[in-house]
């Protein structure tokens, strides 16, 4: 639809796929269920006894916190499987709710509000000035991609930066810094020292809005661009040319990447350090800066907390900071409390929308843990390899086979937007929505009067209640959907215990925490452990996006394995021909922790020597055999996926 508010008409390899995707091979039609290691197609009946009998069993037994439910990246992406989620956990009264929270966004999230009180995001297309840090938005986020390359052609966008080890697409409309990977908070600290130095900073919105600018004075004195040149393989000119643009364009914003500055174990600091380079340029709540959005309320499935997750004693404010809690447990403890019983022990587990065998850290030991479990039920389209090793798998059916809310903003989308998602084909199958899962195994655990939802038009008007929106009027008014509310600039009120914008952070402080980023080196690199570096001397990334696959999603569509049969694994040109490794020949890559074998991808794009890998993509290689789940952020919890140390030899 040319005429779609988000889209304008471009749609991705993915979207392109779906009916291959939903009609393909290995869709999962009728419960299933593991005997004697043999999969069984039962009834619904059946399988919904068994597995309320079963979670009636572990909650007699090691309480109801001995049950985890974990919802993957679909947990996120869908309010209904989200929020059913929610409230069946509630019931039940398990503490341990886990989710892709545990190492996707949420750190960018706290770090705003330990900084802002909020969650303002940036706002390209009014900017003179963007800097994207480790993102590709031609591959993973096309939506804003597409407004930041028609703001440039047009002109109102002077300058583009991007901070990336590779050269990507979007590296030909503007100037590239290419770091080493996991140094992008030595960057942000050099441009802060360049910033303070050359007095470029805003000072009358500083003088108005933030406290802790004298210290942060002090605190930025030692990092100079020539120190951190060699930290960051930048040169110190161009870490001073990116500050001095940025900090005086009219309006600027800096682009995130929601994994690359996250996924280290100083990642929530690396998040501090950009919000702290907004605010003293006084590009907050300005067109094309950092804008504090609308939100939409909508109906709440939580049940009213219950006690604190695992991770809470490791990381308790990734579980509260000022009175403000999230629902969530750190995923990152799960194999620990399955398989050491620490804190305590988890038996039971509840899997939805994610595929943890293969996206959380260190495959080898996630899937003992999941081995390990007393008793594991999987809701899901495709046997993907948790699935696997689940003892009853229930056939979900996919956004396309259900009516409900589709609400997106911050990471996929800038404004908040909404609109009625429309079941286009009936459920395949055997097939249910998680909605329905959900409620029809709360009726057999006894908590009907939790679950009161008969209806997809039900459950859209429980949703939209507090919004103000009706579901009528957004089917006849706005079927395309609509953006929601309006960006009101020039705010000045900052939900920060000081009310301000808190460039020194006192929770921070008192909780052990830099109250101002400092720079810290990945636990594995040249610098931090040289003689390991001797054995394992090239820097690894994983993850990257690629067009035709969502993390391990959509391997059974033809089309894309055509395109993308196999996981790649990019590396430069020079360190390629040092190895022997020619264009398309397989290498091995592995790291203390493990090896896998991955095609080399052609490397028209790696301009600096290093590595990455996809998680999976359309091969077999699964770059998480590749780390691990220590060390972790001390803040947030989240493991080092990025900037890794590894080998590689031709295959
Ligand atoms: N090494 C490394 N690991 C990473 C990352 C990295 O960069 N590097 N990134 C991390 C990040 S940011 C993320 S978000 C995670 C993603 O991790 P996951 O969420 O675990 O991975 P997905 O492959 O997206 O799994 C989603 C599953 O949901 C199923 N599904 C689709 N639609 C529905 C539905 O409507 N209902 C149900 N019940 N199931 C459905 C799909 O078939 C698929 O198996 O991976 C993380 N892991
Ligand atoms: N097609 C597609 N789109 C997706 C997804 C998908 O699976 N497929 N997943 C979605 C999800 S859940 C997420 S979390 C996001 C992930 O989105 P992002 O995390 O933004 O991932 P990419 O766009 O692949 O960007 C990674 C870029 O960071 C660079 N990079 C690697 N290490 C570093 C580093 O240390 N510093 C810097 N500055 N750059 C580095 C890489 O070279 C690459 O260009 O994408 C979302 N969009
Ligand atoms: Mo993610």
């Amino acid at each position: 639809m040319k005429e779609h508010p988000i889209s304008e008409g471009a749609i991705c390899p993915r979207g392109e796929a779906l009916p291959e995707w939903l009609y393909g091979e290995g869709r999962i039609k009728h419960p299933m269920e593991k005997v004697d290691g043999q999969w069984k197609q039962i009834s619904w009946d059946d399988a919904l006894d068994k597995i309320a009998e079963k979670l009636k069993e572990i909650k007699a037994q090691y309480g109801a916190k001995g049950l985890a439910v974990y919802t993957g990246s679909l947990g996120t992406e869908n309010i209904e499987l989200a929020a059913f989620a929610q409230r069946f956990r509630g019931v039940y009264g398990t503490p341990n709710l886990l989710s892709v929270e545990g190492n996707c966004f949420r750190s960018r999230i706290m770090a705003r509000q330990m900084t802002f009180g909020g969650y303002p995001i940036e706002e390209p297309w009014n900017s003179e000035c963007v800097i994207i840090v480790g993102q590709n938005m031609d591959n993973s986020r096309i939506t804003i991609g597409s407004k930041i390359y028609k703001a440039h052609d047009e002109g109102t966008l002077k300058h583009i930066f991007i901070v990336d080890p590779k050269k990507i697409p979007m590296s030909e409309k503007g100037t590239h810094l290419q770091l080493r990977p996991g140094t992008d908070t030595a960057l942000a600290l050099g441009m802060l020292n360049v910033i303070i130095e050359e007095n470029l900073q805003d000072q009358e919105f500083i003088d108005k809005n933030c406290m802790g600018f004298d210290k942060l004075i002090e605190h930025v004195k030692e990092y100079t661009p020539e120190k951190m040149s060699k930290i960051t393989y930048v040169p110190a000119d161009e870490i001073r040319n990116i500050a001095r643009v940025f900090a005086t364009a009219k309006a600027a914003s800096i682009i995130l990447g929601t994994t690359p500055i996250d996924q280290h174990i100083n990642g929530f600091q690396g998040n501090r350090i950009f919000s702290i380079l907004q605010a003293v340029t006084g590009n907050i709540n300005i067109p094309g800066g950092w804008v504090s959005i609308p939100f939409i309320r909508l109906g709440d499935m939580r049940v009213t907390e219950i006690s604190d997750p695992i991770g809470t004693h490791e990381h308790p404010l990734f579980r509260r900071f000022w009175g403000r809690t999230s629902p969530y447990g750190q995923q990152m403890l799960f194999a620990n409390a399955v398989l050491d019983e620490n804190p305590y022990p988890i038996k039971g587990l509840i899997c939805t929308g994610g595929n943890p065998a293969m996206t959380l850290p260190d495959s080898k030991r996630t899937k003992e843990a999941l081995k390990a479990l007393d008793f594991m039920v999987v809701f899901e389209l495709f046997m993907t390899e948790t699935a696997e090793l689940a003892d009853i798998v229930l056939p979900a059916c996919s956004f396309l086979e259900k009516k409900g809310v589709g609400y997106v903003y911050g990471v996929t989308n800038c404004i908040p937007f909404a609109m009625i998602r429309k079941k286009v084909i009936e459920p395949i199958g055997e097939s249910w929505p998680d909605w329905k899962i959900w409620t029809e195994l709360a009726l057999r655990m006894g908590y009907e009067e939790h679950f009161p939802w008969k209806t997809e038009d039900e459950i859209i008007d429980f949703f939209l209640k507090p919004s103000g929106l009706t579901r009528e009027q957004m089917e006849t008014e706005h079927p395309e959907g609509m953006y929601y509310g309006k960006t009101t600039y020039n705010q000045d009120k900052f939900y920060t215990p000081s009310g301000k914008i808190e460039l020194y952070s006192q929770t921070l402080a008192e909780n052990g925490y830099d109250p101002i980023p400092k720079w810290v080196e990945p636990s594995k690199s040249p610098e931090s452990t040289p003689e390991l570096f001797k054995k394992y001397p090239i820097i690894l990334t994983t993850g990257t996006r690629v067009p035709e696959f969502s993390h391990t999603q959509l391997r059974n569509v033809p089309s894309l394995m055509k395109t993308a049969p196999e996981a790649l694994g990019e590396i430069h040109p020079d360190t390629a021909a040092r190895y022997g490794i020619s264009d398309g020949d397989m290498m091995t890559v592995e790291t203390t922790k493990g090896i896998i074998e991955i095609k080399t991808r052609p490397p028209k794009h790696c301009t600096r020597e290093f590595s990455a890998s996809p998680m999976d993509g359309g091969g077999k290689a699964n770059a998480n055999e590749l780390t691990s789940y220590e060390p972790r952020d001390p803040v947030t919890g989240y493991t080092e996926m990025k900037a890794l140390l590894c080998r590689i030899a031709k295959a």
